[in-house]
């Protein structure tokens, strides 16, 4: 038997912190109330809310220089389960993980959707890898995959593609996400439009091949590995190429792929009106593709972001309907501890949207209220909406405290004793 959280050390956490949060939600209720919000509401909110883990956010992350391994490191897709299962069983805001292929092949993709299950897990959107060689493969991607200029390079990636949905359909997930590394080093390396199309004609083999109710997310980013240019670099080419491909291909907003100072918010308003958004790849930055835990940086931008995305919520934008996921790297942190923090900071950013006054907000607007209008929103965002995220734990059996509960559990020194280190552990940055 592998060491688990008991239900009851959960039971008995919450109930040390439980006189402190009633007062506290309290108190919240009553300021809300003064506001016109009725606090149960976002409650419910809260509950209802939920962001997926990936697999590989669970083992240590690394930099191009190094990776320090943590102790008890997930060796597999196994350990990777188990450690999103205790993610979600303290913060119950992440039902489910999106997987990595191959790093989390099996040989039986229905026994591992229910392994996932016996950890109250279900599987997000598949994501693809042509941006790594694999051990034994016939064809390098060292200068490219779906977009390469040798044609059978390119349906290799494809293959693999293929691949992924096979082993997504078993496991339950209904979109595979593609982000490629092709690009250029240097000027003149590569024609930019043949690459173009180059990447439209191994995706359109990929389109054709969707499940009836699946889509494809494609993911944008600026640069890195490809330092002169990217094929699909910004959400331009991304919308360029969902526009061509037809209705099932989305863009997926990964908020480190894009230039310092870059307003996302916008962006993310332009894709919803687009009816072209995927979803997103949560994670913080302050230079460049950082992979920094969710609001750890630039909590304010994180905010502005979900404002955008509860407008279209709620003003029922057409085909809205995003998914969520996180993408960081963690290369210094217990990375169950990173992943829990930031599951509720994303949670926190969309509860804290959800308390602006929009019809109010709209009438200021239009009465060029500058000052106003800026505040309707920022006092969203100093509203400290912790007590409702706590209480939405606790009524869903997670911990008020988790983070303190899990380095109370002693669950990383119970696995470091059950994991023994194995060396190259899959872990990335995407
Ligand atoms: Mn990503």
């Amino acid at each position: 038997m592998t060491f688990a959280i008991a239900p009851d050390v959960i039971e008995s956490g919450n109930e040390r912190h439980r006189g402190a949060l009633a007062e506290d939600y309290d108190a919240l209720g009553r300021q809300l109330a003064r506001r016109g919000i009725a606090i149960e509401g976002m409650t419910t909110r809260a509950m209802d809310f939920a962001v997926a883990v990936p697999t590989w956010g669970v083992g240590t992350g690394g930099t191009r220089f190094a990776r320090f391994p943590g102790p008890g490191e997930p060796r597999n897709i196994h350990d990777k389960l188990e450690d999103c299962g205790v993610i979600q069983q303290l913060t119950r805001v992440t039902p489910t993980v999106s997987p990595h292929f191959p790093w989390d092949r099996v040989k039986d993709y229905n026994a591992l959707r229910q392994e996932a299950a016996s950890h109250a897990l279900g599987f997000d959107a598949v994501n693809s890898n042509t941006f790594q060689d694999q051990r034994g493969q016939r064809l390098s991607y060292k200068f490219g995959s779906l977009a390469h200029a040798d044609r059978a390079t390119r349906m290799q990636a494809v293959e693999h593609n293929l691949e992924c949905i096979e082993i997504g359909r078993q496991l339950g997930s209904t979109a595979l996400t593609v982000w490629i590394a092709d690009g250029s080093n240097f000027p003149g390396q590569s024609n930019l439009t043949r690459v173009f199309d180059s990447y439209l004609e191994s995706l359109r083999l990929i389109y054709d091949a969707l499940p009836k109710d699946w889509m494809v997310f494609l993911e944008h980013k600026l640069y890195e590995p490809a330092f002169y240019s990217t094929v699909i670099s910004d959400w331009g080419s991304s919308l360029m190429a969902a526009l061509e491909l037809g209705p099932k291909a989305r863009c997926l907003v990964d908020l480190g792929h894009h230039a310092p100072n870059t307003n996302i918010e916008q962006i993310v308003a332009r894709l919803i009106r687009a009816r072209k958004l995927a979803g997103f790849h949560f994670n913080d930055s302050k230079y460049g593709d950082d992979d920094l835990d969710s609001g750890s940086v630039d909590p304010f931008r994180l905010f502005l972001v979900f404002n955008e995305l509860v407008d279209a919520e709620l003003r029922r934008a057409e085909g809205f309907a995003p998914a969520y996921m996180i993408d960081q790297s963690h290369n210094v942190t217990d990375p169950i501890e990173s992943l829990m923090a930031s599951a509720m900071e994303i949670q926190r950013a969309f509860v804290q949207a959800s308390l602006v006054d929009r019809e109010l907000l709209q009438v200021v607007q239009d009465g060029n209220d500058v000052l106003l209008a800026h505040r309707l929103v920022k006092q969203a965002f100093i509203t400290d909406v912790s007590p409702i995220l706590s209480e939405a734990r606790r009524r869903k059996g997670g911990a008020i405290d988790p983070i303190g509960l899990y380095r109370a559990s002693g669950y990383r020194g119970h696995k470091t004793r059950e994991r023994p280190p194995v060396e190259g552990t899959s872990a990335g940055i995407v």
